[in-house]
């Protein structure tokens, strides 16, 4: 087979979903059929792998296989078949590489060797399928150019491919994803729209309609909603969604079990992908897919020709994902190699690396990922309960970080645990590596006011002011209220100052069979004194009622004569 009828598509700039961000973009990372693109948190994109059409931007049309920085201010990239997208903070986009069909959207149809302006403004990311991009524009419209020719521009069929972006009919998106020739939309209200080519008869339908029929025009495929990835080549295309609930449905081609569904059987209808616990996003490759949980382990199904799935392999294929790494907080895939985003800012890469795209230095493909940049650190900031911590986020070597530990009502900050020590707060740092940081909370138990309650107790638990003794001014003291069962901020309810209070103690002792007792009384177990005597035992328990009104300290003991 031709290595260019391969043609993937990748994605993934859905990542860092958890994190807030405080100043720097966000690192992402995209993979193209040969070559990658790395999103520093400082805005710079660095690039590398396949050049033939200028795919990398740096100028030259000579294969990298060491990342160089192609251009900056930068908040999204994509990686396309043979071209590249870059988002700048201003909403321009920016493209470099092959340029025929228009995909470039720059008017031409010329191969570019360093990224130029594309025709369009006020865009907030981009997918770039074999021979097509993508916009999504900040107010959730999606512009698209280059070839329509399969009905991926959900334009009507007709002669001529848009050379600069062309509004797509659909609105309020939010996300977007392109295949080989399919686009995918996630919408605000959590449907999945789809148009484009929708397979061939046995490789299952990636549209996920029921059918094979190429759709020209958005439709919609899927409700509840959050993700989206499709990813293929000309031989087949497939689909994730990602459900509102975590767990994952996937159609179209499933040759190496890319579907994840424990079979090899092409589906034009969503199946479910069988994996248990809450994925947070999803991604593919040409023949892979890609599950990142909760707990920042990653999954994964479909071919590991050359351990693209991030893991050691030689064409050994999964229907069922597999864990294959952890700590993952972000991944793309091309059609044989793959990057990983760690939670730590490190990039790791494996796969085909004939051209460069893993970006280690060296011409060898890796079965094992391995470690070739960082993108960004991180303040990775938790709380204990009783509190929540603010600044976590990603930063730029040798930013300034401010960590903010706010106790809930009732509790206090008692300190920093990880990384940092102390108890400063707010913190100020030097975001000099990245950070894990706990903020240590306990429960606020002074008792200012001297009434027996924690200041816990009255704020949290009894809603009494923990300054005050008698809060409802009603004569009695908060925890002489409580005790009794009597509402301490409510002055009318208070307890009766004339009720009478009787209590008795009962003392108890086994007596001996014809043994004489007496039983002793003191107040300070120095001094006692006889309460009754000459108790003649019956082999049975000797029982005895005393007040202790206006005694309020007695003791009693009983005592053989
Ligand atoms: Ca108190
Ligand atoms: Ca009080
Ligand atoms: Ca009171
Ligand atoms: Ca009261």
């Amino acid at each position: 087979m031709n290595p260019k009828t391969f043609l993937l598509v990748v994605i993934n700039s859905v990542m860092f979903s958890t994190m807030s961000l405080w100043g720097a973009t966000q690192p992402a990372i995209s993979a193209g059929y040969n070559h990658s693109l790395f999103l520093k948190s400082d805005g710079t994109v660095w690039s590398c792998g396949a050049n033939w059409a200028g795919q990398v931007g740096d100028g030259t049309f000579i294969d990298r296989n060491v990342p160089i920085q192609v251009i900056d201010d930068i908040v999204a990239i994509a990686a396309g078949e043979m071209h590249s997208l870059f988002v700048k903070t201003d909403g321009t986009v920016w493209a470099t590489g092959a340029g025929n069909d228009g995909r470039l959207g720059d008017g031409s149809l010329q191969d570019k060797k360093i990224p130029v302006q594309v025709q369009i403004s006020g865009v907030k990311s981009v997918a770039t399928g074999k021979d097509f991009s993508l916009f999504l524009k900040a107010d959730g419209t999606v512009w698209g150019c280059g070839s329509k020719s399969n009905g991926q521009l959900g334009l009507s069929e007709g002669s001529g491919n848009p050379s600069v972006p062309v509004q797509i009919p659909i609105s309020d998106v939010v996300s977007i994803s392109a295949g080989y020739n399919q686009s995918l939309f996630l919408k605000l209200d959590g449907t999945i729209w789809a148009t484009g080519y929708n397979g061939r008869y046995w490789s299952g339908g990636p549209l996920g309609d029921g059918t094979n029929l190429t759709v020209y025009t958005p439709k919609q495929i899927m409700t509840g909603c959050m993700g989206v990835s499709v990813s293929g080549t000309q031989m087949g295309a497939h689909s994730l969604f990602l459900n509102s609930d975590g767990t994952v449905k996937s159609t179209g081609d499933n040759g190496f079990g890319q579907l994840g569904d424990g079979t090899r059987t092409g589906r034009y209808v969503p199946v479910d992908v069988l994996l248990s616990g809450s994925i947070k996003s999803v991604a593919t490759g040409a023949y892979q897919s890609f599950f990142v949980k909760e707990d920042l382990t990653l999954w994964a199904c479909g071919y590991n020709q050359r351990g693209e799935l991030g893991i050691p392999g030689s064409g050994q294929w999964y229907s069922v994902p597999v864990q294959v790494q952890e700590n993952i907080i972000g991944v793309a895939s091309g059609t044989t190699h793959s990057i990983f985003l760690k939670a730590d800012g490190s990039v790791w890469t494996s796969g085909t690396n004939d051209k460069g795209a893993l970006g280690d230095g060296s011409w060898t493909d890796r079965g094992t990922p391995v470690e070739i940049m960082s993108l960004a650190i991180f303040l990775n900031a938790t709380a204990t309960d009783g509190g929540i911590v603010s600044g976590n986020g990603v930063y730029n070597l040798n930013d300034t970080a401010t960590i903010t530990a706010s106790p809930s009502l009732g509790y206090l900050f008692t300190g920093w645990t990880g990384d940092l020590s102390g108890s400063t707060n707010p913190l100020i740092l030097t975001m000099d590596a990245s950070k894990s940081v706990r903020a240590n909370f306990k429960k606020n138990l002074t008792d200012g006011d001297l009434d027996g309650l924690t200041y816990y107790d009255e704020v949290i638990l009894h809603g009494t002011n923990p300054t005050l003794k008698d809060t409802d001014g009603d004569g009695f003291e908060d925890l002489f209220e409580v005790n009794t069962g009597f509402n301490p901020v409510l002055a009318t309810s208070t307890p009766d100052a004339l009720s009478t209070i009787r209590t008795a103690v009962e003392f108890r002792f086994n007596a001996a069979s014809g043994v004489s007792y007496r039983i002793e009384g003191s107040t300070d177990l120095d001094v006692w004194n006889t309460v009754e005597t000459d108790i003649i035992g019956a082999g049975a328990v000797v029982t005895r009622f005393y007040t202790i009104e206006n005694l309020p300290k007695r003791y009693f003991r009983a005592r053989r004569n």
